[in-house]
């Protein structure tokens, strides 16, 4: 096989959320988060799993870097537990919290790893969530203050910020399908969320510029949405519009054209949009340095004029088929296919140029790694390792069609919580075992550490 170079300056590294590996769930004055309320609520989580012991990394941080470090890594991308900062959402800030950050950020710099920080990875204060939460607007003004604490605190080390972290997901599967938390159930709620989550990052993007942060982004799941027939007219429809709800009711105002006209008629069917107030659009097109780029599998669509569509979208009211996974799959039931991160990449730079782009999440849980270490310590994970290595051609792919690609972060460093799933879903490179909260790099941990050292496959 041809050998496959990456940029100098390439940024390789890995990717973790706090509240799937941190534990320390009462910690140093930590509030309760909607993942505590949810994770504890019988039903919700597989088998009851909660996060609050997790990969115990709140207390392991300064092994896990040093794993890091012997991994090669270049960058950690990791989030911080609003929780921890401002236990009630909105009070005086936690120093306590902070330390834990600080300590990590300065172990991290120790190793030469570039820090790389996710301000929101889906666990907002309760108190907030009794107020309303994301469907509030006062959360969005919340999550400014609270983006400028950790600045405050952080900001002479750190340079990459990024705000939220799959918006989608906090929007349509906290609010519109209740499979995350909080577990809310209408599609008026998660097109609310929607809008102040925007809402939110574009006010923190501002504090954060004006308070002299370098590197500012966001990470979103946008889908390589992709019709089941090509040649249907109802496909293409249906296309349209979960490409819509998906994809473009996020980067349209992000990078300041608004919300696209054909999306707001569709969410005006469902809530009237006045939580639209003038000037939030502005503030919502505030400047990006980076897009991060979450891609776990593709998406295909067919339309069904008759309304008889499964749909996991709030409000496609049966117009939309998603096709179940043909070929491989992960053990997610996620399709494989690389392709389709490729084609993803070039659309997003083809339709919003200019923007730098960085894949801040890819990866799978794979069944060949549920087994604990054999004998000799080893977890051959091959299943792994092709995935990585398939979908790291196809980034490569994008860049020599002239993707402005800046780095890969593979998910996950560390097996961990996977959400409503619990700990039964396995995406690390380095397996936990739970029991002990021992840490073994597998063979795509090797096979990573290969690829950095190289620069390439
Ligand atoms: C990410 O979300 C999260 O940021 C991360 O915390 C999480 O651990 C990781 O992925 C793994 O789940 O069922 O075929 O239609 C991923 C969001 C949204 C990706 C739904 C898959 C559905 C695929 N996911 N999507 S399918």
């Amino acid at each position: 096989m041809s050998e496959r170079r990456f940029p100098e300056n390439f940024v390789w590294g890995a990717a973790t959320a706090a509240y799937q590996i941190e534990g320390a769930a009462r910690d140093d004055g930590r509030g309760d988060s909607i993942w505590d309320t949810f994770s504890r609520t019988p039903g919700k989580v597989f088998a009851g799993h909660t996060g609050d012991v997790a990969c115990d990394h709140y207390h392991r941080y300064a092994d896990d870097v040093a794993l890091m470090a012997e991994l090669g890594l270049a960058a950690y991308r990791f989030s911080v537990a609003w929780p921890r900062i401002r236990p009630d959402g909105t009070g005086p800030v936690n120093p306590r919290g902070l330390d834990f950050y600080d300590r990590l950020t300065d172990a991290l710099l120790d190793r030469g790893i570039d820090p790389i920080i996710t301000l929101y990875h889906w666990d907002l204060p309760q108190t907030l969530q009794d107020r309303g939460g994301w469907t509030s607007r006062e959360t969005a003004e919340h999550f400014a203050d609270y983006a400028l604490a950790v600045h405050a605190r952080l900001g002479d080390r750190v340079h990459t910020w990024t705000t939220l972290n799959e918006p989608w997901c906090s929007a349509y599967l906290g609010y519109g399908n209740g499979v995350h938390a909080p577990g809310e159930q209408d599609a008026g709620s998660a097109f609310r969320a929607v809008h102040h989550l925007l809402l939110g990052h574009g006010l923190a993007a501002r504090a954060l510029r004006a308070a002299g942060a370098r590197t500012i982004g966001i990470t979103l799941n946008p889908a390589d949405v992709a019709p089941a027939d090509p040649g249907s007219a109802a496909d293409a429809a249906a296309v349209r519009l979960v490409d819509g709800l998906q994809n473009r009711i996020f980067l349209d105002p992000l990078t300041g054209a608004g919300y696209p006209a054909d999306v707001l008629e569709h969410v005006a069917r469902m809530v009237e949009p006045t939580f639209v107030r003038e000037g939030d659009e502005k503030v919502i097109a505030a400047p990006l340095d980076l897009l991060g780029i979450n891609y776990y599998s593709p998406t295909y669509v067919a339309g069904r004029p008759d309304g008889a569509g499964s749909s996991a979208y709030p409000g496609t009211e049966g117009a939309v088929e998603f096709l179940p996974a043909a070929g491989p799959v992960t053990e997610m039931g996620w399709q494989i296919e690389p392709a389709g991160l490729t084609r993803l990449l070039e659309r997003i730079a083809t339709d919003y140029p200019g923007l730098p782009l960085m894949i801040t999440e890819n990866g799978g849980a794979f069944p060949d790694d549920t087994r604990l270490p054999d004998g000799d310590g080893r977890i051959d994970d091959a299943d792994r390792i092709a995935y990585l290595d398939g979908h790291l051609r196809a980034a490569h792919e994008a860049i020599s069609r002239g993707v402005d690609l800046r780095g890969y972060l593979v998910w996950s460093l560390l097996d961990n919580f996977e959400w409503a799933e619990g700990y039964r879903k396995r995406f690390g490179i380095v397996h936990v075992d739970y029991l002990d909260q021992r840490r073994t790099p597998k063979s795509s941990a090797r096979w990573y550490q290969e690829v950095i050292s190289r620069n390439g496959l």
